[in-house]
């Protein structure tokens, strides 16, 4: 029994859905992907100008579409964004 561990368990399990609901703040891929797919084209993404900016960033493997993996990598990116603000 490690007191080290549960203490790290508790920041996880206590930061994460935070750090969720600050994502949550803004669409979250459901929303976006208007034909419901499961991936965002060009087109959808048009309103949103968080990807707009960063589309090439997020269209990892460049075919014009995001994906839920390429979408949640975003997600994590813009996390640890947050906390690099954060302090
Ligand atoms: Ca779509
Ligand atoms: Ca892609």
């Amino acid at each position: 029994m490690s007191i080290k561990s549960n203490v790290k368990c508790v920041l996880v399990c206590c930061l994460f859905p935070m750090a969720t609901a600050v994502w949550a703040g803004d669409d979250s891929m459901k929303d976006i992907d208007a034909n419901g797919d499961g991936v965002i084209s060009k087109q959808e993404a048009a309103d949103n100008k968080k990807l707009v900016i960063n589309w090439s960033t997020i269209d990892r493997n460049k075919d014009d579409k995001i994906d839920s993996a390429e979408f949640s990598a975003f997600e994590m990116e813009e996390m640890s964004d947050h906390d690099k603000d954060a302090d």
